[in-house]
This record gives structure tokens, sequence and C-alpha cells, in this order.
């Protein structure tokens, strides 16, 4: 299974490299054009898989999350035949491109859509379309209690047939309804569409809400409210059996399920390789030990808290997908690392920053499962710079602030929250340079860069031996040839609030990976400092290790 010791690299394609050469040249996004002239840069890197966010033609509602044509290149992106020519260029490099497969939602302009506006067309059915109720002074309400995942309604009222439909996103993202076999069906086109033109997998987009099996009203929650009624259940068990045995299994190729709210229980069933569902799929836990509310309150870190989840998922299921960053969460140098801490007023970062992130891809790359990078992680690329709300773009991040403005939050909290949450952290353009818009478009980029691109970008860290970007490249190396690193059982030894020693064995091979949360020296309580006796593989700071952790460091060694 080549996907097992594979390096995957995320492309967010709107923020990545703008060409120039599309039908709008310079529009300020990133286009195809734009990822094929990079690839070079991501073999460079280790990465042989590249995951495409999604690419296809779509209004933008979140950002080409809300698909109108499924067969077609988003004209922002470039054309069908820029698509064939990646595939094609990847190919040449030894790279594989998994798709982004995003079926719970349409976007409302989709042909489906519209179609299923008139309720006696055959395509009503593909969604989710139902009556209201009415409330005791008989005013209209919709179908059911639930709340949204970007903080708002999840019914939309249609004037025409005087009926409701259904979405979990926004309300551009119509719900499709996966108890139509039909829908299915057109599910099953996609995939073999996709894996026909030279696709190697897919993501999936929340996977493990598609189906709902009752729209009964939900629990009382503060998050997204009616939850237990489509999380996880049997009839998407039963729809992911089915795709793979008639599709996917047919074809050399990998699934990984982003999978929202997953607990370790629906999780095994999910990725249990005999029940054939998904290959692997990502979790959230380990990114929230820090956050309230799924992960919109900031809360205080443990690195301890931090060992305790990584070790339920490395043990608890056979193989991980191992990710600290995505379009969806705020950079892991600053959520986990020094990067807020080690700046000047003007964003100039310092050694800590450095150290950090460095000692945060030492953990990623220590730990059992496939490893996925995001676009700027290689950098340790940071959150925005952004002073208020309006700079943000992200449709999330708005709805929470309308609901918070609507509950009297105090606009400074409004925001303390906002910037630690906000999924634009992550979708700040790459900073390819130090020049004009960090080397990544010739227009005005279609989200605001972030101005520390003159001090953090991949040119200057390219031929220098000691950044962040070349500690990537050695991680990825040593996990390449020392197989214990991908596949060994994973333990854990110690755990503190700033520190956890874990350990990694496969046969006679052992290694121990000690890493440190806290800009403090930390000394190895006594009974654990004879573990950390063995040859230093590697180590965060470049130095050698002496009976204490430095601050941020992380090390690596050898029994
Ligand atoms: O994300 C699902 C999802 O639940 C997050 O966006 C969510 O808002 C956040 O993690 C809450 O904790 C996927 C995509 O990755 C995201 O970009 C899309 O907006 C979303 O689905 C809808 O397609």
């Amino acid at each position: 299974m080549w996907w097992k010791d594979s390096i995957v690299y995320q492309i967010y394609p709107r923020s990545f490299q703008d060409s120039g050469e599309t039908e709008f040249p310079n529009d300020g996004f990133g286009d195809i054009p734009g990822i094929i002239s990079r690839l070079d840069e991501i073999k460079d890197l280790g990465a042989n898989v590249i995951w495409l966010s999604p690419v296809y033609k779509s209004p933008d509602a979140d950002n080409g999350y809300d698909i109108s044509d499924y067969y077609a290149i988003n004209p922002k992106f470039g054309t069908m035949r820029d698509m064939e020519k990646l595939f094609a260029e990847a190919k040449k490099r030894g790279i594989k491109i998994i798709m982004d497969l995003v079926i719970n939602h349409t976007s409302d302009e989709h042909e489906w859509f519209v179609k299923s506006r008139d309720p006696q067309s055959e395509y009503r059915d593909y969604y989710i379309w139902r009556p209201g109720k009415t409330d005791k002074r008989g005013r209209r309400k919709p179908p059911n209690n639930w709340t949204g995942f970007f903080a708002g309604e999840t019914w939309e009222y249609d004037e025409q047939s005087d009926e409701y439909y259904l979405h979990l996103f926004d309300k551009k993202q119509p719900d499709l309804n996966f108890q139509n076999q039909k829908v299915i069906e057109e599910v099953k086109k996609i995939l073999r569409f996709w894996l026909d033109k030279g696709a190697a997998g897919f993501r999936c987009d929340v996977i493990n809400i598609i189906y709902k099996t009752s729209l009964a009203n939900g629990k009382r929650s503060l998050t997204v409210q009616g939850l237990e009624h489509y999380k996880s259940q049997e009839g998407c068990h039963a729809i992911l059996q089915e795709l793979r045995r008639d599709v996917l299994d047919k074809y050399d190729c990998f699934t990984v399920g982003e999978t929202v709210f997953v607990d370790i229980e629906d999780a095994k069933l999910f990725s249990d390789e005999s029940r054939k569902e998904l290959n692997m799929l990502f979790f959230f836990d380990h990114l929230e030990v820090d956050r309230r509310v799924a992960r919109f309150i900031p809360k205080k870190f443990r690195a301890k808290k931090l060992l305790q989840m990584i070790t339920k998922w490395q043990q608890g299921l056979d193989w991980n997908a191992l990710y600290l960053e995505n379009h969806d969460q705020t950079r892991i140098v600053s959520h986990f690392g020094a990067a807020e801490t080690d700046q000047t007023a003007d964003g100039k970062p310092g050694i800590l920053w450095q150290r950090s992130a460095k000692m945060l891809s030492l953990f990623q790359m220590t730990l059992r499962g496939t490893a996925f990078i995001y676009q700027g992680q290689e950098i340790g690329m940071t959150n925005f710079d952004y002073s208020s709300i309006d700079e943000v773009n992200d449709v999330e991040s708005r709805g929470l602030n309308k609901l918070m403005t609507k509950l009297h939050i105090p606009a400074s909290l409004r925001w303390k929250w906002i910037k630690a949450s906000s999924r634009d952290n992550a979708r700040t353009p790459m900073q390819w340079d130090g020049g004009f818009n960090a080397g990544f478009t010739k227009g005005k980029p279609w989200l605001a860069i972030n101005k520390n691109y003159k001090y953090i970008n991949h040119v200057s860290q390219k031929n220098s031996p000691d950044s962040i970007l070349s500690f990537y490249k050695k991680l990825i190396s040593l996990r390449k040839t020392i197989k214990c690193l991908s596949c060994g059982d994973f333990t854990p030894i110690y755990g503190d609030q700033w520190i956890m020693i874990y350990q990694r064995k496969l046969d006679d091979e052992t290694y121990i990976v000690a890493l440190n949360f806290s800009s403090n020296s930390v000394i190895i309580p006594a009974k654990y400092a004879g573990l950390l006796k063995g040859t230093q593989v590697i180590s965060a700071s470049s130095e050698k290790y002496e009976d204490y952790l430095m601050p941020w460091d992380g090390i690596l060694i050898r029994k």
C-alpha cells in the first residue's frame, strides 16, 4: 500500500501561486498553471502526493466547497486542459494527486439544485426538501431545530414551493439526500470520472455526516444541534462500503475521510481495513486540547493532555492520517508554537518561532501514519496579522461574528475569539519570496498577505541549512529510511504541563522522542532521564541534549 509511507502536501489553490496565465491574468487568485510551476518545490520537499482542495466550478460562497459542476474547472483556476497537464506534470515527477470530494452538499447553483426547486422535477428528491411547521401564533417555522456548522440557520425557505431545504453549512450549500440511490449513483460517476483522469484517490469532505437518518429535533447543544441524527450513521457506513466495492477497489487509490466530531469508536468502524470503508481519517481531538466549544474559545494548553489525546488515536486505530494544519485550522506555530510570543512589533520572528516550528514538525513526523503537510507549514507560516473582522473573508468567521453580535458579546471579545479561530489564518497567500506580494501574485491578492513575508518566505529558507524547510526535508527523508518512524508502535512515556516523551518501536529498533512546548528550559525527571541516553538523531535546536531540554526543543534519540 503505497499511500502508507507517502508524504502528502495539501494545496489550497487560491492561495498557492497566481501564474498570471489563465483567462483572468493576475487576478490575485492562485491557479493550476501556478501549481504546475511549483511542482519541483513539492518534489524537493519530499512529498509524493498532493491533496488538491477544490478546483471545480463554484460560485465560491465557501471557497470552492460549494460545487456547481463536478466535471468542470473553476475558470479562476484554469481549464480542464490545465488540470490534465497538472496530472501529467505531477506524474513525471512521481507525484500523485488526490482530489477533494465534496458530496455532503452542492452549490445552490448546481444544475441539480436549480432543477430541484421545481417540486415536480425528478431532481426534487436529490435534496432534502420539507414543509415547515407553524408555531402557536401561526407563524411559519423551519421543519426542525437543527443549527448549522457556520453558526447560522440550517433551513432556507423557498417561496415558490412553500417548502424549506436543508443546509448544514451556508445557505448556498444545500445538502444532498443520500437516502436517494440516484444520488449515490451520481457520486460513483464523479469518482470514476476523476479516477479515469488520473486521480490517485480522494479526501472526502465531512464524509461522516452525509446520511441523515432522521430529521427529528436535536438535543439542545451549544455547537451543532441535531448532530445525533446524522453523525456517523449506519447508512453512511453502508454507502462508503458501496462506493469502495463498486468503484474505489477497482483502482489503485486511497481515501482519507474528514470526519467531524468523530470519536474513536466511530473512527474504528470507518477505518478498519476489513470493513472496506475509508483508508484513514482526519480527527480533530488533538487540535482541540486547548479549545472549548469545538475550537472557538481558547483554554490553557497542557502537553500532557496533548500526549493523552495522541496516544488514544495512535493506539486506538491501526493507521492514522497525521496533520497539524489544513485550510480550516490556525497555523500550528501560532497555535502550539512560539510564533505569537516570539516576534517584534513589525512581525519579525525570532529564533524560538523557528525552533518551535521544527519541534512541531518533529512531533508530526515521528507518529505512526501517513503525514499531511499543509502549504506554508513547511516554512513556519503564521496566523494572519489582521486587526479587524473587516479584513476577514471566511464565511464561518462571519457567521460566528453575526451570532456573537446577536448574543451581545462585546466587540473586543468577538475579535479575540475570531482571531484565535478563523480559518483565514491558514488561507493567507503562500509566502514564496521577500519581493512584491511575496511572489504570490502580480495583481491584488484575494486575501491580504501576512506582512511578515519579508522574514518568512520560501526562497530564504530554501538554501539555508538551518531553516524550517531544511528541517522538514531532513525529517521526511529520515521517515523514508527509518520505517520505525512511520510504522512502529507508539507508547507514551511521560507528560506534564510543558513536555512530553514517547517511544516508537519496531522489531528491535527503538526511538525516543522528547518535546518541550514551552519557553523554559526543562529538566527531565530523573526517572526518565536514562531513557534519553542513546544516539541523538536530530534536534530542533541543533544542540546536543544534556540532561535538560532547551526552550521549544525537540529531540529524537535512537536507543
Ligand atoms: O470542513 C468541515 C468543518 O466542519 C469545518 O469547516 C468546520 O467549520 C470547522 O472545522 C468547525 O470546527 C469541511 C471543509 O474542510 C471546509 O473548508 C468546508 O467549509 C466545509 O467542510 C463545508 O464543505
